[in-house]
């Protein structure tokens, strides 16, 4: 038997605080057509399960087209059983609200509740917060192959509260795959002796704090015995880069250098470039231009300048000229460091260009 481990898939999610609103409506859609492509994956690969832990949707109040979109997705492929965990965005599913549910959709409920597939597996799951009687009252026949699936931060100590995971409980309790969501990147570790416990990650990464590939785990379960694959099922990456300008001097540098340092980056990715190290006063960094240079490059570009401008205040002590009392009085006041560069850049060009 084949299973799709997959979780937060935050449907519906707006994206307008990273992108602009074209953009941010252009990602929000395909983000919600992976859901789509996921079914179409399972399908050809002869899925039986798509078991999903949580924050399938991004809100509560997901819109309508949004929640009839993924029942469609549902009926159009009967054969595939859709199990859906509900998380801390979305445990008052709209989705489950709707009147007329498909066959194929299975939920979990505030108590333990379990599914028989076949004659082996056993796929038993909880919604929301667990408290002590939860761990305790979870009975797992050591003689089935057992997936747990919860919603939660994995958590080995004491503390027991909101959406914390004590994977300590959740020991020696014939658990053969604990798949967990909420951890918005792949993780697969050992639980116990007997089992393991792992963190599909997102499917699709939606700032710059989901760098890196995301997908799903693929279970493949024959006569008790596991083996699993993280599988990349992202459309988009959002990849981060540093490039430090330390001794570039014109724009025309800086733009080479952010050329051949994005070179290998996918164009329908979405990239950071991070400007860091420092300039010197005549330095012109033409931030826009570089902007409009990289822009056309990948979906959508991001930069953000964390260079300081490089003045060796030695040089000016003995500098008796106005360029050189402004530096001075601006590196005595009290002003930030990106102010104070910000003011010496602005205030040396125009006073050069009074000259
Ligand atoms: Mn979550």
């Amino acid at each position: 038997m084949k299973i799709i481990h997959c979780a937060d898939l935050h449907l519906g999610s707006k994206m307008t605080s990273k992108l602009n609103i074209t953009l941010a409506h252009k990602r929000r859609d395909e983000i919600l057509k992976n859901f789509d492509r996921l079914a179409q994956y399972a399908k050809l690969n002869k899925v039986n399960i798509i078991l999903i832990a949580g924050d399938l949707l991004d809100t509560d109040t997901t819109t309508l087209t949004t929640t009839d979109y993924i029942l469609n997705v549902m009926r159009e492929y009967p054969d595939i059983i859709f199990m859906y965990l509900c998380g801390n965005h979305d445990n008052n599913s709209a989705l489950k609200s709707n009147k007329n549910l498909p066959a194929n959709l299975k939920c979990f409920f505030a108590d333990w509740y379990s599914y028989e597939c076949g004659q082996d597996i056993v796929i038993t799951g909880k919604e929301g917060a667990l408290n002590s009687n939860d761990y305790k009252n979870l009975k797992l026949n050591p003689n089935k192959f057992n997936i747990v699936t919860l919603h939660g931060q994995e958590f080995v100590g004491q503390k027991q509260d909101g959406e914390i995971i004590n994977l300590k409980m959740l020991a020696n309790k014939n658990i053969d795959y604990l798949a967990l969501g909420h951890i918005h990147s792949y993780k697969q570790e050992k639980l116990d002796d007997r089992g393991i416990y792992a963190y599909s990650g997102c499917l699709e990464g939606r700032g710059f704090d989901e760098c890196g590939q995301k997908g799903f785990i693929l279970l493949d379960i024959q006569n008790k015995k596991l083996s699993t694959k993280f599988v990349p099922f992202m459309q988009r990456e959002f990849v981060e880069i540093n490039l430090d300008i330390t001794g570039l001097n014109t724009f025309h540098e800086i733009l080479q250098n952010a050329l051949q340092k994005t070179s290998d980056i996918n164009s329908n990715n979405i990239v950071r470039l991070n400007l860091c190290g420092t300039y010197n006063i005549d330095t012109d960094k033409s931030l826009t231009l570089l902007q409009h240079e990289l822009e056309n490059k990948f979906f959508y570009v991001d930069i953000k300048d964390k260079s300081s401008l490089f003045i060796d205040p030695q040089s000016y002590i003995n500098d008796v000229s106005l360029i050189g009392q402004f530096i001075k009085e601006v590196l005595n006041s009290n002003l930030e460091q990106s102010v104070k560069d910000d003011i010496i850049t602005t205030g040396i060009k125009i006073l050069k260009e009074a000259k």
